[in-house]
């Protein structure tokens, strides 16, 4: 007997309780398991300064997206970026914590996170001082800490970022490669320079005993050796699915003069998307990005533009054997894109990302995808950057990813098709964990 949902009320309790109870296979965070080296003072004792596996409430507090809303309400003509980044961490996190949480009401989505989080962790989000906090996070164990936010964001795996172009990141597989064996994470071979500098990365990667050739040229044997480069990175980090970001300039075919330019596309088809389907790996573009408009603000000087959705049609189309995960940055592009994916089934859609990652983007844009896509898209990551992110993105994200649908569930009933709550539990499971699971194929 099905356990049919006649009305309204009904169906909002059996979204929210399913919601709720779905873990989340985070398809895309830049998190890092302790052994990444931590540079948070901890119970542990030990620190690393290069350390990437960031956690606690000074990480929070210096979170870049609060950095950029600091120099909103202090300008840098009263405080210059560079007394800025002088500071220590504790002394950014205090002037943070001072003009956007105790100065001002902090409503934004990224204040509001922190407060979310830490009322989540048993802290009181009403403290106007940072002592108890801080005293209580230098009290936690990190990697019992990650068990204990993931259990609190019910988080069941937490998909990493790991750039091999940069060099902390990769001397760190170098030294040890079993630095990524903690089961609760899983690598994603990110390799932005690809696509968006390959002169840069054909140096970078001739120099790791790879000959991709000058730069300007791409013989047989330098395509080769940059799938070789690729293959044995793949393999080095079990890499979940491969990733880069790009600028909305992004164009395919490629344009002249733009950074993704002729040799940039050689680089996509005949060393990137081959070793993909080889090795039967998705590719996941995150296109969008204007990197460094404003480079004093560092990590938050990034913005977002009008990226071109028929270069992912035309991409889509030209390689039915490869699997793409796309998302994109600006909202303009986001009905577009649900188009695009109602056309190619081997277009996932994926996420409401960085700007976009606020309650009233995230509804709008789930909205409009479960209403042409149904329930064939992963609504949303969490990109978190450091692991208490994951209390609150996941949050935030679920109350309204469960608004949608109630709202589409509702509507289904008023056919008179009325849904059940397996169906509703199926929904959620595909949504939270299956959708990336079957689409990714490697985890
Ligand atoms: O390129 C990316 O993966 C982006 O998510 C950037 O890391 C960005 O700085 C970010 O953290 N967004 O949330
Ligand atoms: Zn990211």
């Amino acid at each position: 007997m099905l356990d049919l949902l006649q009305d309204q009320k009904a169906i909002e309790s059996a979204v929210n309780s399913a919601v709720q109870a779905q873990g989340v296979l985070d398809m895309h965070t830049h998190l890092y398991p302790p052994s990444f080296g931590t540079p948070v003072p901890n119970r542990s004792g030990k620190t690393d300064n290069t350390g990437m596996a960031l956690w606690g409430i000074d990480e929070l507090l210096t979170y870049h997206y609060l950095i950029a809303e600091v120099f909103r309400v202090v300008p840098a003509t009263q405080l210059p970026y560079e007394h800025f980044w002088k500071m220590s961490k504790i002394e950014q996190a205090d002037h943070i914590f001072k003009h956007l949480f105790v100065e001002r009401a902090p409503i934004s989505e990224a204040c509001r996170g922190v407060l979310t989080a830490i009322g989540k962790l048993g802290l009181d989000p009403n403290d106007r001082k940072l002592d108890g906090w801080r005293k209580w996070f230098k009290e936690q164990d990190p990697s019992q800490y990650v068990d204990k936010v993931m259990e609190v964001a019910n988080v069941k795996l937490i998909t990493m970022t790991n750039p091999v172009f940069d060099d902390n990141e990769r001397n760190r597989w170098l030294d040890n490669p079993k630095v990524a064996s903690d089961p609760r994470f899983r690598a994603v071979l990110r390799i932005d320079p690809v696509l968006q500098n390959w002169p840069m990365a054909a140096r970078a990667i001739g120099q790791w005993g790879y000959d991709a050739g000058d730069g300007k040229t791409l013989s047989a044997k330098n395509i080769e050796e940059g799938r070789r480069f690729l293959r044995e990175w793949v393999e080095k980090q079990q890499a979940v699915y491969m990733a880069l970001s790009l600028g909305p300039e992004f164009r395919y075919p490629a344009e002249s003069g733009l950074p993704t330019d002729a040799i940039g596309q050689t680089a996509l088809e005949k060393i990137i998307l081959p070793v993909c389907a080889e090795k039967g790996l998705a590719f996941a573009m995150m296109i969008g990005s204007i990197r460094g408009v404003n480079p004093a603000l560092r990590d938050a000087g990034d913005m977002s533009g009008k990226s071109d959705v028929q270069a992912v049609v035309r991409l889509c189309a030209a390689f039915p054997n490869n699997r793409f995960f796309v998302t994109m940055l600006a909202r303009e592009n986001q009905h577009e894109m649900c188009v695009a994916a109602r056309k190619f089934g081997n277009l996932m859609l994926f996420g409401c990302w960085w700007f976009l990652n606020n309650p009233s983007l995230i509804e709008e844009i789930e909205r409009m995808r479960m209403e042409l896509l149904g329930t064939s898209f992963i609504p949303q990551h969490s990109d978190a950057r450091v692991l208490d992110h994951l209390v609150y993105k996941w949050d935030h994200s679920r109350k309204v990813i469960a608004k949608v649908m109630t709202d589409k569930f509702t509507d289904l009933l008023a056919t008179g098709r009325a849904p059940s709550a397996a169906e509703i539990k199926q929904t959620a499971e595909l949504f939270l964990a299956g959708n990336y699971r079957a689409f990714a194929g490697s985890l």
